[in-house]
């Protein structure tokens, strides 16, 4: 048993394991990447429909809707869904 083969006994599953994780991340942040259009998409169907919103509430909400469509394309997926659920509260959609 050489140096070889002690790699493969502990380097291999430590090498799967980076690698899992890896993926992991990677999906994590894709799944924050198509989070945050969904709820834009909710903000603003919820808007097509006439919500009954004072002018400062609706200002509030577009603010916000705007803030999370930035961050979002800035990369900041957690800030963007925490500014879209703050436009989604106001319009009352039921925040996941
Ligand atoms: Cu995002």
């Amino acid at each position: 048993m050489g140096p070889a083969t002690f790699d493969i006994v502990l380097g291999e599953p430590m090498k799967s394991r980076i690698a899992m994780l890896a993926a992991a991340l990677l999906f994590a942040g894709s799944a924050w990447a198509f989070h945050c259009p969904a709820e834009m998409k909710k903000i603003d169907d919820a808007l097509a429909k006439n919500p009954q919103l004072s002018a400062a509430q609706m200002d509030e909400v577009k603010k916000y809707r705007a803030e999370g469509e930035a961050l979002h394309k800035a990369g900041k997926h957690q800030e963007s869904l925490d500014a879209l659920a703050k436009a989604e509260k106001i319009l009352g959609i039921p925040t996941s």
